[in-house]
């Protein structure tokens, strides 16, 4: 078959720019491994930052957005004895929103649906082919085991950090930057309302720990863990008691309360970057191009502000034969890229615990300077409300 974009990964990244596309007339197909259920009820991220939201809105996909996503002001920074709130709209005019990336996905799946979209689940053997050809290809076998070849003006890679979109930039070319954290996240989702307005971020001395939620009935909450960990080890009552310790139950009267455990799992920390983000005329968009460590609630934000600038570069590629957005797309995109991967790196390195005692006294220090003078606090609030996609 033929179209004018061939996208693989119907993740945030690869359904918000099919979305985009056919906005603005330009088809595309869209070929995923998993099945639609799969990808819908993955459970990731939980916080998306302004420029995120505005451009869901000018998307005409913020609807439900808007009437179920909860608006928070900021986020409460706090390490043992001492809590404090950061107020994101008085420190920078910008806010965030709660609302689970399994959310986003299900908007954008609906939206895509209703446009007709044609999206290929369950496909395996994802190829690419020729890109550095006017006709690049992706070829795969179907669901019903069909092999198939989709043939388009511009491949995009929106495979996650595991599909093979990024291996196809020849090794001369391309460059890769990589560090693994020490440490994992045990994260859970639970059926209790919050114990906080906003997120908290905890430092301790026991190892990091963050009080999310996804609505006013279910928490998401997170513990540092060695790399390795296995769940077996951390029944219900020492994962609640980690928490309640960590992040200061009993503190000023503040109480930390338990529920049901509905989801579990260990998650791994790293960052990961790969340059350039195009080759010939296929482009990496999202987790293929680069990973964060989910510290700075980055990295479905970083799929959307890449996908926001790639869908005006493939609309004039591909309609007007205009290359100029998309001959700077790899650039502009890097620039972004690597603030957050800096933001995400600065905020996992100040909270979490490494067993070094120095280190230890340096992330006090920094902290206080964070929550306590509005220079440090402008920093953080600027680089976690987001900057303008186009920073
Ligand atoms: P995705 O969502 O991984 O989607 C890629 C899709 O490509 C498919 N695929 C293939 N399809 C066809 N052929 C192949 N060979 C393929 N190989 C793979 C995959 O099945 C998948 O459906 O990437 P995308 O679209 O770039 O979106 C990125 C985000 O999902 C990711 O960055 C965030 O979830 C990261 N993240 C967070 N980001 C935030 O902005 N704020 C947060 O609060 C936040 N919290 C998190 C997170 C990620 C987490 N985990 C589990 C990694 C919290 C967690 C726990
Ligand atoms: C989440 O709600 O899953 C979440 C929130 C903030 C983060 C990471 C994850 O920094």
């Amino acid at each position: 078959m033929r179209t004018q974009v061939a996208i693989i990964g119907a993740g945030p990244a690869g359904m918000l720019l099919s979305h985009l596309l056919a906005a603005e007339g330009v088809e595309s197909v869209v070929v995923e491994t998993r099945t639609e259920d799969y990808v819908a009820s993955r459970i990731r991220a939980g916080i998306l930052e302004q420029s995120s939201v505005d451009l869901l809105h000018a998307a005409g996909l913020g609807e439900r957005l808007a009437r179920e996503g909860d608006q928070h002001r900021g986020i409460h920074l706090q390490w043992p004895e001492e809590r404090h709130h950061l107020d994101f709209v008085d420190l920078t005019g910008r806010s965030v929103w709660v609302y689970g990336q399994t959310e986003v996905q299900k908007d954008l799946v609906a939206a895509r649906t209703a446009g007709g979209q044609e999206v290929h689940y369950g496909v395996s053997g994802t190829a690419l082919h020729d890109l550095e050809s006017d006709s690049p290809s992706v070829t795969f076998t179907s669901a019903d085991g069909a092999p198939t070849r989709v043939t388009a003006s511009v491949v995009v890679g929106c495979d996650g950090s595991f599909g093979p979109s990024r291996a196809s930039v020849p090794d001369t070319i391309r460059q890769t930057w990589e560090k693994v954290y020490p440490y994992s996240w045990l994260g859970i989702l639970a059926d209790v309302a919050p114990s906080t307005d906003e997120l908290i971020y905890a430092w301790h001395p026991d190892g990091f720990a963050m009080h999310s939620m996804r609505s006013e009935t279910v928490s998401r909450l997170y513990l540092q863990v060695p790399n390795g960990t296995d769940l077996d080890d951390w029944s219900d009552d020492r994962i609640w008691s980690s928490l309640a310790t960590r992040l200061g139950h009993g503190q000023d009267g503040w109480t930390l309360t338990p529920g049901p455990i509905t989801e579990r799992s260990v998650l791994p920390m790293r960052s990961f970057v790969q340059t350039p983000m195009r080759h010939g005329r296929m482009f990496l968009a999202g987790d293929a191009a680069h990973i964060v460590p989910p510290t700075g609630a980055k990295g479905l934000n970083l799929a959307v502000a890449d996908v926001g600038l790639l869908a005006p570069a493939l609309v004039d590629l591909v309609r007007n034969d205009d290359s100029r957005l998309a001959d700077a797309y790899s650039d502009t995109a890097l620039r972004r890229v690597w603030r957050c991967t800096h933001f995400s790196w600065w905020m996992t390195t100040m909270l979490h615990t490494s067993g070094d005692e120095f280190d230890q006294q340096l992330q006090l220090s920094q902290l206080r300077w964070v929550a306590t003078s509005e220079a440090g606090a402008t920093g953080l609030a600027e680089n976690y409300a987001g900057l303008p996609i186009g920073f």
